[in-house]
């Protein structure tokens, strides 16, 4: 009975004491736990305010940026003014000097309504001709339909054609190869053609022949047509020069 009565007292004593520990283990880990949460909440909060600092940092270049880029833009627009005011006060001296001369051109001048560009004069139709009227019709006002070299004169070029379909002096219709309307070869420059041309469509329904002429599109690129298509046309001829 004693006996019992002691192991019973043990068992007891032996299972508050696991308890105990059990409990204090847990508290032990729950702290740990408390402990290690604490060091990454620190951590995330120091992390935050270093992505905070850089954004800060970002923000000021950003708006630096801007402020280079408001000052470059107002730059540009600025040059563009003086770039067309340069052209209109040529465009007057040349009208001054015609008027002088009794209609005379004079050094570096284009005829009325021809656009000085380079060394080149340029006129931009306003009616639409078939290719070869096109080509004639320059040809009869001491001109050629455009040839076009530098990257510049096509920048130029379809900067003032855009919108518009226009002729050019580029066609394959005599040898079957592209040429120039000086005869000069065009050296291929797929850059400058819309995706997919020069096709040679032949369902073009227009009569025999495929697409033996080319013309700037709508944006600026070139595609192969029907040359008894009719549409405006670019000629190009020397400024005035003595
Ligand atoms: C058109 C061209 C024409 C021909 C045709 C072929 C949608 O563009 O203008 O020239 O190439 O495509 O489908
Ligand atoms: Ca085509």
């Amino acid at each position: 009975m004693t006996t019992e009565y002691h192991d019973d007292v043990e068992d007891d004593s032996s299972s508050f004491w696991n308890k105990d520990m059990k409990t204090s283990n847990r508290l032990w880990s729950v702290e740990k736990g408390v402990s290690n949460l604490t060091d990454s909440l620190s951590t995330a909060q120091q992390l935050t305010k270093d992505a905070a600092m850089d954004v800060r940092r970002m923000k000021f270049a950003v708006e630096s940026n801007r402020d280079q880029l408001t000052s470059v833009s107002e730059a540009l627009k600025q040059l563009s003014v003086l770039d067309t005011l340069s052209r209109t006060v040529a465009t007057l001296k040349c009208s001054l000097e015609r008027l002088i001369n009794n209609g005379s051109a004079a050094d570096g001048c284009c005829p009325l309504g021809w656009d000085l560009f380079s060394s080149s004069c340029y006129l931009f139709s306003k009616t639409p001709l078939a290719w070869q009227d096109a080509r004639d019709w320059c040809n009869g006002h001491e001109s050629h339909l455009v040839i076009l070299n530098t990257d510049e004169e096509w920048d130029f070029v379809v900067h003032h054609a855009m919108g518009t379909f226009h002729w050019v002096g580029l066609s394959d219709e005599r040898t079957g190869k592209w040429e120039w309307v000086n005869q000069t070869p065009y050296v291929m420059n797929r850059r400058r053609w819309r995706p997919g041309q020069p096709d040679s469509w032949t369902g073009h329904g227009l009569g025999p022949g495929d697409e033996d002429c080319a013309h700037l599109h709508y944006d600026g690129h070139l595609n192969d047509l029907h040359c008894s298509t009719r549409m405006r046309y670019i000629c190009q001829r020397h400024s005035q020069r003595s």
